[in-house]
């Protein structure tokens, strides 16, 4: 009879290596292909192991190129396609439409670590944190000064968000606490109980003019792709400084570094780059770059339930239930 069980067991094509507890539960629960090494596959390396296994599921993540040729070249057997992120422009969502194909994402899990990490950029670019943490190690720290790496003041400042969704309203959230006073911009206004009293703009770019600091928390779609140019940086105060932990896609380099070159911009606060794992490395270079390799997500109680919410979502599908975090 076990045999019987486990050859119902669902196969599952598993791009990245997840944590301990979520590959100990995809193994009792599924028959699932694991990645040991953790290399990113190619987009025909996805395809060809779902064609081998006659996988009945991917599990990706947005290092992962799940566009049109992977989607329209799944055998058959492929149902569903969870995501090991909130992010889901790594795949041609409506490819899966048309295949029949469930997507499902993981909200709300890696909300509060992306904006504890939303944080830690703003802080880290607004205090010169890694100035003064090389200065240190690289034994250049002859004792304290007057006017030593001096920052930018946070408290009381205006923080302007684009994209108030669940990590925007969460960073504001935190941003209050520092006495930040919360301008945001997003495709519909929110509700009192969630805007807290925050100035809402239909029109991004009248946000921009009067914020000190500019927080990227919107997704990458056609229309914010290269958002923050070279004509929109210049409608922002001298001096201000600009986090992002979104995407990397919504900035054009070139003018984001032209401004930080020319001090029009103060400091950088970057955990995502467009094309990961290369940036340009001009952002190496500059001083008053802040620079993470997209960490927003990095906690172990983030990763473990960003998994376990890939897993409800297949559970609940194969089960025919609807999956609680289904995108198509
Ligand atoms: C993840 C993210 O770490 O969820 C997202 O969209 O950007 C990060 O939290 C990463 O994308 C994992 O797939």
């Amino acid at each position: 009879m076990t045999g019987t069980k486990t050859a119902a067991k669902k196969t599952v094509i598993v791009t990245r290596k997840l944590t301990a507890a979520v590959e100990r539960r995809l193994a009792r629960d599924y028959a699932p292909v694991l990645n040991a090494t953790d290399e990113v596959y190619a987009p025909a390396r996805i395809v060809a192991l779902a064609r081998e296994a006659k996988a009945d599921a991917l599990l990706v993540a947005a290092t992962d190129n799940v566009g049109s040729e992977v989607i329209e070249a799944l055998p058959a057997s492929v149902k569903a396609i969870a995501t090991f992120s909130v992010g889901y422009n790594h795949i041609d969502i409506a490819g899966c439409k048309r295949r029949g194909i469930c997507v499902t994402y993981t909200p709300d899990v890696l909300t509060d670590a992306t904006a504890d990490l939303t944080m830690l950029l703003m802080l880290g670019a607004a205090r010169r944190a890694a100035e003064g943490e090389r200065m240190l190690r690289n034994g250049e720290w002859t004792g304290w000064a007057p006017t030593q790496l001096l920052g930018t003041h946070v408290t009381g400042k205006i923080l302007g968000i684009l994209g108030m969704g669940r990590i925007g309203r969460a960073f504001a959230k935190r941003a209050r606490g520092f006495d930040m006073k919360i301008h945001y911009a997003n495709r519909t206004r929110l509700t009192p109980d969630l805007e807290h009293g925050a100035v809402f703009h239909d029109d991004a770019e009248a946000m921009l003019a009067v914020v000190d600091i500019l927080s990227i928390n919107c997704p990458a779609t056609p229309e914010t792709t290269r958002f923050l140019d070279a004509r929109r940086i210049a409608l922002m105060k001298d001096g201000a400084i600009v986090v992002n932990s979104a995407r990397g896609a919504i900035i054009d380099d070139r003018a984001l570094i032209g401004a930080l070159r020319a001090g029009k911009l103060a400091a950088a606060g970057l955990d995502v780059f467009d094309r990961e794992p290369l940036l340009d490395e001009t952002y190496r270079t500059l001083p008053n770059t802040f620079l993470l390799p997209h960490l927003g997500s990095a906690t172990v109680e983030t990763r473990d339930g960003m998994g376990n919410k890939c897993v409800d979502n297949l559970d609940a599908f194969f089960a025919g239930r609807a999956p609680p975090d289904r995108l198509v």
